[in-house]
């Protein structure tokens, strides 16, 4: 079993940015990783996120939000201090050095954010609008004003005060989301300082685990759409030649399959029994390098005149990209326990081993 306090934080099931780190999750996750803390990311879709289930952890239907136990919290500023407060390693242990990080946080989210924000609304929805070239000069002036000042006070020092802190993971987290713009290079002390976030280990695990899983939730997604248009050799595509695939005795075609050859095998009889019918992926919960696929298979077989529908759990272990196992699970609970254990290999050194989502 997965230790009941192993947080859970979601994230988006297709970021629009491609994997490039640039939604909100990205901080949660670099916190998570620069404490240490195992967890679990649950992948959500653009209307899951409006959705009951959702909203009842979400009052505004965004992501991240971040469960522990019977905690709920969102708001990326409330996440990474929760963290920073529960664990060692970014805040000071001084009180008045921890007020002074605390209250870089809050900069970074109430003065440097919301123009950087705007000016992301204003070159991505507003582009269009015949007053858009016109008004974007003035979005732009707004986003240096506090940069011009932010950038007086870091002067030549590595962090804002004193030692990395929650307030620098804040800032930075902001900050880089302006490289696009062009306008973090006009601050070479400011894009020195994002770099230097950028250039810790914590946050390369965050980013390459968010960059990957954006990538294998693409490939699992293939894999049964594949299966539903029966083209077995486009299913393998992002099998390892090492594949092993784990049926359980209840399935249809019950059993251990090793390599491309045995899983051909394997498919091709399984799906071969299908009249007609789709398995299609509900939704995605990423721990350590495990993808667990949530299943709802709605399939008649043939010679069959009723319908079969039900839903189950493939988990999907990656290695270099590719998936090395999938072990199937009749019941949707016990692949999330099972993959949840692996959630703790985040501790664990990368490229070998590294930490989820996305
Ligand atoms: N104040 C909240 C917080 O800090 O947690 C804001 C949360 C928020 O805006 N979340 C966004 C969201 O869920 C994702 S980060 N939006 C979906 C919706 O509103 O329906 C914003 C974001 C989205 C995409 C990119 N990108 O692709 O580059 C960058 C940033």
């Amino acid at each position: 079993m997965p230790h009941p306090m192993t947080p859970t934080i979601t994230a988006f099931e297709r970021s629009p940015d491609g994997g490039k780190g640039l939604a909100r999750d990205t901080r949660v996750r670099w916190a998570l990783e620069e404490v240490g803390q195992p967890h679990v990311v649950r992948h959500v879709s653009f209307g899951a996120m409006k959705e009951a289930g959702h909203l009842a952890l979400h009052p505004f239907g965004k992501i991240p939000t971040y469960e522990e136990g019977d905690l709920v919290l969102f708001e990326t500023g409330a996440i990474v201090l929760h963290l920073a407060e529960l664990h060692t390693g970014l805040l000071p242990k001084d009180p008045d050095a921890r007020a002074r990080a605390i209250t870089w946080m809050f900069a970074a989210l109430n003065t440097v954010e919301p123009p950087i924000f705007e000016l992301a609304n204003a070159r991505l929805l507003e582009a269009d609008k015949p007053w858009s070239k016109e008004r974007l000069p003035l979005v732009m002036d707004r986003v240096r004003k506090p940069l011009h000042q932010l950038s007086a006070r870091l002067g030549d020092a590595d962090w804002l005060d004193g030692e990395f802190s929650a307030g620098d993971l804040m800032m930075v987290s902001v900050l880089l989301r302006l490289r696009a713009s062009g306008i973090l290079d006009e601050f070479p002390k400011l894009a020195a300082y994002v770099a230097r976030g950028e250039a810790r280990p914590a946050y390369k695990r965050a980013f390459d685990a968010q960059s990957a899983v954006f990538h294998e939730i693409e490939a699992v997604k293939e894999t049964y759409a594949a299966i539903n248009r029966n083209d077995v050799p486009a299913a393998l595509k992002a099998l390892d030649p090492q594949i092993e695939w784990i049926e359980p005795p209840d399935f249809p075609t019950p059993g251990t399959y090793r390599g491309h050859a045995e899983v051909t095998g394997q498919i091709s009889k399984g799906r071969g029994t299908w009249a007609e019918g789709t398995c299609e992926p509900e939704s995605f919960v990423v721990a350590g390098d495990k993808i667990v696929a949530l299943l709802h298979v709605r399939v008649r077989l043939k010679d069959h005149t009723e319908w079969i529908d039900g839903r189950f759990a493939d988990v999907h272990t990656f290695r270099n990209g590719k998936v090395v196992q999938v072990r199937t699970f009749g019941k949707r609970q016990d692949a999330l326990d099972w993959a949840s254990q692996f959630a703790a290999r985040s501790e664990m050194s990368p490229p070998e081993v590294r930490t989820l989502i996305g």
